[in-house]
């Protein structure tokens, strides 16, 4: 189909563009349009640069990793044929992954047409659509009678809160609209449709093959389908995916609300309360994200404000007591979630990549329904850090943990201490690389009479007005540089206001709003507006710089937002801060990394004048550092002067994986509260015993807190099991109870000892012994080289002592070289 052909295609289908096209017909007052990313031209500077290894390198990448995603669908589709096949083995929400990469692959379309992928996207649609039931449920395990019952139920919908059913085909929706949108197929919408269809019936009207006819009416355990609901709204312009998307949020913590621990307990996964009524962020961060997003749209898109109160009681926590300042939310690992206020860790934080970026929904949808900056302006620190730090520059790497503090033992980024290629849970690579690839979408919006810039950078685009349209050319390298330039080519000249968003970082003392992160130093400059070379008036309006006045063809206005290097203060009810400060400019938060500065633990940061320059070679490449005097207290106690050279944080672990790293750096001569040495649960260690011991390798060793670097080291302190024992176990006992949220076991590896078959654990909690229950994306991982770490389902967990139980290898022993507690 060529292009005319296409967007008649497109227009008839869908009547209005928004972020994705758009046939809404009602909206809240004073809700925003944003201009969608597919009108929007990258046309140079920061963004055009990350789109090109999007389209180069992260989206033909994600298909490679897609096999085994997609042979489950291959299966499922043979054995609906009734062929004899492997029946696919059961996962949850594998599909999920496949869904979103296909949903990045649609917007790459958009983007840079490309018949290898669509062909991919075709033949995998395919295999979907021949898995689908004929009613249109679609779930391979339960579709291919082989479901993990624990996780999945033993029939569809019978485990809602733990299944993932609903939140996989969220996810196919996304991927349809998408799709549809870049190509004009309706094959995806089609089956994407035929689900939601069925959904509707199965949950709120009842159909006689589920759940005995009656209506299930049950809110699913992870959040997706309603945003996703609202999407499909807005390209089909049926309304019964509104209210279906409606009707969840509002049957939530309402008509079932789970009574356990952990994953189960009720907050977990934001079902304590009706959606309403929930003033403050609790549980599985990614899950709330979700939720708030949808909130926002469905308040948005319905016109009424049902959820306004919550949303903004829950943003003001949010921002004040548990956002980190790179913008991640859930700051706590095992859970994957919210903490208590000012729980705000550094080396172990968790700040899922998948959290950062439904942080930026989150925010984007609460700015189009309010029109306040603010919201953009969390927005905006989330995708430059957290979310962006996800993603390595060369876009094939990735992080799924993002700590604010690394160091060459405590293995984030699930055990692996660096960048990873995938992971068996791969929820963070494809939603890293579909937010990258919506990123011109947030860069204007427009409403009645009034046209918004609302993320600088070069691009070109047309926005509606009125009965005409305005086109822009926008020159800015943003984020390096705060200097934005924009030309307007009105139709016809013509008045409205020009709103520039005047970030919380350049305007108020502070990076972010919430008050958590103010700024030590002051600056005096100033913010400056010109219109075609002259200094123009403005008024401030909900955090926008507001040019009203009748603009003509080849207008000019030079925005000029100072970037100077800022120190940042750190709420003093996050202990870890005390004493401390993180360097910022403009947007960006900096960090100091091994690679420029040996082990970072060493620094203190002093006074003085910073020295910015552009990084003129190697992978950092034309990305501005920043130099800042300070001084280094080596193992002897001895400080000396040294120069503190930081990189955006973004940036960092793209020189070589397990380099230490840090965001807050002590400042010089500043005593630290956090410095105290405090208990740890090393220190509470009071026995080791293991069931045999190799001579030579006493059990005590593998709590001696000295970790190998690699599993094959010859000469390292390890324990290693007897031959003749083929149920090795190690037991740790503790002199009294301790409160865990994490184990991590670094394995040996050499001649007669290889890593174990499989391995579990065990704790003693009151007396009686029980295997730990895990974390539902944790598994026993036999990696070498590293730590592998599980955490227990509910934390932090009580115990008295653990047992780890091993398998080893057919003529084989085992052998471990350190296991540690957090
Ligand atoms: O449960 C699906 C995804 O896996 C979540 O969004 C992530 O946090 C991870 O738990
Ligand atoms: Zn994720």
């Amino acid at each position: 189909m060529n292009r005319n052909a296409r967007i008649l295609l497109l227009l008839l289908l869908f009547a209005l563009p928004g972020t994705e096209a758009s046939a809404a017909p009602e909206k809240k007052a004073g809700t925003i349009t944003p201009v969608p990313f597919n009108e929007v031209t990258l046309t140079g500077g920061f963004w055009a640069d990350r789109m090109r290894t999007e389209l180069d390198v992260t989206v033909p990448f994600s298909v490679s990793q897609c096999g085994p995603a997609v042979e489950r669908f291959r299966r499922c589709a043979a054995y609906m044929r009734g062929e004899e096949t492997e029946l696919p083995e059961p996962h949850r929400f594998i599909s999920s992954d496949l869904y979103k990469v296909m949903e990045g692959v649609a917007y790459s379309l958009m983007a840079r047409r490309d018949a290898k992928l669509e062909a991919f996207m075709d033949e995998t649609i395919g295999l979907i659509g021949a898995s689908q039931q004929a009613d249109g449920y679609l779930y391979i395990s339960h579709i291919c009678h082989n479901p993990s019952i624990p996780d999945m139920g033993d029939r569809p919908y019978s485990l809602l809160n733990y299944s993932h059913e609903l939140y996989n085909v969220g996810h196919l929706y996304e991927a349809a609209v998408a799709y549809c949108q870049a190509t004009g197929k309706r094959s995806l919408l089609d089956i994407a449709i035929r689900n939601a269809r069925h959904v509707n019936r199965v949950f709120f009207e009842g159909d006689p093959d589920y759940n005995g006819g009656k209506p299930v009416m049950q809110a699913p355990g992870h959040e997706e389908i309603e945003l996703a609901l609202c999407k499909l709204y807005r390209v089909t312009g049926d309304r019964l995916y509104l209210e279906m998307a409606k009707r969840f949020l509002d049957i939530r913590g309402v008509t079932f609300r789970p009574d356990g621990e952990g994953v189960l307990a009720p907050s977990y996964a934001q079902q304590h309360l009706p959606v309403a009524e929930q003033m403050k962020p609790v549980g599985h961060a990614v899950r709330a994200a979700y939720l708030y997003t949808a909130m926002a749209q469905v308040d948005a898109l319905t016109g009424r404000n049902d959820y306004e109160r919550a949303l903004r009681s829950i943003w003001t926590n949010l921002v004040s007591t548990r956002m980190h300042i790179t913008g991640g939310l859930g700051a706590v690992a095992g859970m994957e979630g919210f903490g208590a206020e000012y729980e705000l860790p550094n080396k172990t934080a968790y700040d899922e990549t998948c959290a950062a970026v439904g942080n930026v929904f989150f925010n984007q949808g609460m700015f189009l329904s309010s029109g306040k900056a603010e919201y953009l302006d969390v927005a905006e620190v989330s995708i430059f850090n957290n979310a962006l730090a996800g993603i390595s520059l060369s876009g094939d790497r990735f992080f799924y943990v993002n700590p604010l503090e690394a160091d060459n033992e405590y293995r984030f980024n699930h055990g692996a201490g660096g960048r990873v290629p995938w992971f068996g849970c791969a929820c963070c690579p494809p939603n890293i690389s579909r937010m990258i690839l919506q990123i011109p979408g947030y860069m204007y919006a427009y409403d009645n009479g009034r046209l918004y810039l609302t993320l600088y950078g070069s691009s070109r685009t047309s926005v509606p007005m009125e009965d005409s349209a305005v086109g822009i050319e926008q020159r800015s390298d943003y984020p390096f540089d705060g200097r934005v330039r924009v030309e307007l080519t009105p139709e016809k000249a013509m008045r409205f206001g020009l709103c520039m968003r005047i970030p919380t970082w350049c305007s108020q003392g502070q990076f972010m709003p919430g008050g958590l992160y103010t700024y030590r130093d002051t600056t005096d400059e100033e913010i400056e507006v010109r219109v075609n070379g002259r200094t123009a008036e403005y008024r401030m309006e909900n955090g926008f710089a507001v040019i009203d006045r009748k603009w003509k063809k080849g207008d000019v206005v030079e925005l000029n937002l100072p970037m100077p290097v800022r120190r940042v203060r750190c709420d003093g009810r996050v202990e870890e801060n005390v004493g401390t400060s993180a360097v910022t400019r403009g947007p960006l938060v900096y960090c100091a990394e091994e690679a420029d500065n040996g082990t970072v633990q060493q620094l203190q940061l002093g006074k003085g004048q910073a020295d910015v320059r552009t990084v003129s070679e190697g992978v950092l490449q034309g990305i501005p550092r920043i130099d800042l005097p300070g001084s280094r207290t080596g193992e002897d106690m001895a400080e000396s002067d040294v120069t503190v050279r930081f990189i955006p944080y973004y940036a960092w672990c793209n020189r070589g994986d397990n380099q230490s790293m840090r965001i807050w750096i002590p400042n010089r001569g500043e005593h630290r509260a956090a410095d105290r040495t405090e208990e740890t649960i090393a220190d509470r260690i009071a026995s080791v015993q293991a069931s045999s011991a190799a001579e030579g390798t006493p059990p005590a060793t593998v709590c001696d807190g000295k970790a190998a670097r690699r599993s094959d080291e010859d000469n390292i302190q390890k324990w290693v099991s007897r031959i003749e024992d083929r149920t090795p176990r190690i037991e740790i006992s503790f002199d009294r109870p301790v409160e865990l949220s994490a184990i991590s076991v670094f394995w040996v590896c050499g001649r007669k000892v290889e890593l174990p078959e499989s391995w579990s654990v065990s704790c003693l909690a009151e007396g009686v012994w029980r295997p730990m229950e895990l974390y539902i994306t944790d598994s026993y991982q036999t990696q070498p080289d590293r730590f592998n770490v599980v955490h227990p389902a509910a934390v932090p967990l009580r115990c008295e002592a653990v047992r780890i139980e091993m398998t080893p290898r057919a003529e084989r022993t085992v052998g471990i070289s350190e296991i540690r507690f957090d």
